[in-house]
């Protein structure tokens, strides 16, 4: 996609976040008498924007080094170029997207708490790669509601990949089993398994994600697995011990935040890189199979600035 395009993709997905941060960012640089008046009032703006502790620190530390009346003289543009720089400077090496290697099979698994977006990321990353002229297995291991294999095969039709069949009830990592030999069977180079989230359950549930991995490690040869958390980025700092827990217990090589769209706390994404260094990869918003992108720092940070 170009890079304009991108932009004004990333804007409209971001569009609540920039309006609630730009306009009191704005008012927070007109209103601030002296240093600490400024210090203190935008260490409460980034802590209402999700930001986290430990981002907002590192933030406010580069405007204390700074000269007040440097920043103060000059214009609001000059003040949000830093503050760019610096959100850019949090969220570097982080590497994006997923590489597909045709040489091996690339196992992507979702995981996250339930009502996150795994399902439908998981149709929207299918879409994403059938694009690049990828050959794509679903694998439906959340079995536990007979709607939600419905509701990947749905998915999957739409994406034009093929989904392997199971049955409500089905062991999820005999599912995984049965798929993974599929898609040698059928020659195929990207395996996408959808998981099951029900958190009243934590303790079964990473104990079914657990077996699910030891299936992959076992029955794969000559594979890559990325283990994506889906966060619903609307629910705030809670993300911030949800992905603890699961990085924990499965080691989550990469975050996939959606319903950007339905937040004003793009901060999160900050927060995120900040306490648990675990890059994001994808970012999403609203529900067409097309709304998935590739994170990019600096689209980000200008989309949410500009
Ligand atoms: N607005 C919005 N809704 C979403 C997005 N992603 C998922 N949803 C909705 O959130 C609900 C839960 O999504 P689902 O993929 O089933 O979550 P799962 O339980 O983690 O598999 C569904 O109603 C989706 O249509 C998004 O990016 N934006
Ligand atoms: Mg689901």
């Amino acid at each position: 996609m170009k890079i304009n395009n991108l932009i004004s993709q990333f804007k409209s997905g971001l569009d609540k976040s920039r309006k609630e941060l730009l306009g009191k960012l704005e008012l927070l640089f007109n209103k601030s008498h002296n240093k600490a008046d400024f210090i203190e009032k935008l260490e409460e703006l980034l802590i209402l924007s999700d930001v986290g502790v430990s981002a907002t620190q590192e933030i406010l530390n580069e405007f204390k080094q700074m000269d007040f009346s440097e920043y103060k003289e000059k214009d609001f543009i000059y003040f949000k170029e830093k503050l760019a720089e610096i959100l850019i400077n949090i969220l570097k090496d982080n590497p994006t997207g997923i590489n597909i290697d045709r040489e091996k099979l690339n196992i992507i698994m979702l995981v996250g708490v339930n009502g996150s977006g795994k399902t439908s990321v998981a149709g929207k990353i299918a879409y994403l790669l059938k694009k690049e002229n990828h050959r794509i297995l679903m694998v439906p291991a959340d079995t536990f509601r007979a709607a939600a294999i419905q509701q990947l095969k749905i998915l999957s039709d739409q994406a034009g990949v093929e989904m392997i069949n199971t049955q409500e009830g089905a062991d999820p990592a005999a599912v995984v089993y049965d798929g993974i030999n599929a898609a040698y069977a059928r020659k195929k180079e990207v395996v996408i398994i959808d998981t099951a989230g029900r958190l009243h359950t934590k303790t079964n549930l990473m104990k079914e994600l657990e077996k699910i991995i030891r299936v992959i490690k076992k029955e794969a040869k000559e594979y890559s697995l990325e283990i994506l958390q889906v966060i619903d980025a609307t629910m705030g700092q809670n993300v911030i011990s949800q992905v603890s827990l699961f990085h924990k217990t499965l080691g989550v090589t990469g975050l996939v935040l959606t319903k950007m769209d339905g937040t004003a706390k793009g901060g999160i994404v900050i927060a995120l890189k900040k306490e648990l260094n675990i890059p994001v990869k994808f970012v999403s918003w609203g529900e067409k199979l097309s709304n998935l992108y590739y994170f990019e720092a600096p689209t980000f940070v200008q989309a949410l600035l500009d």
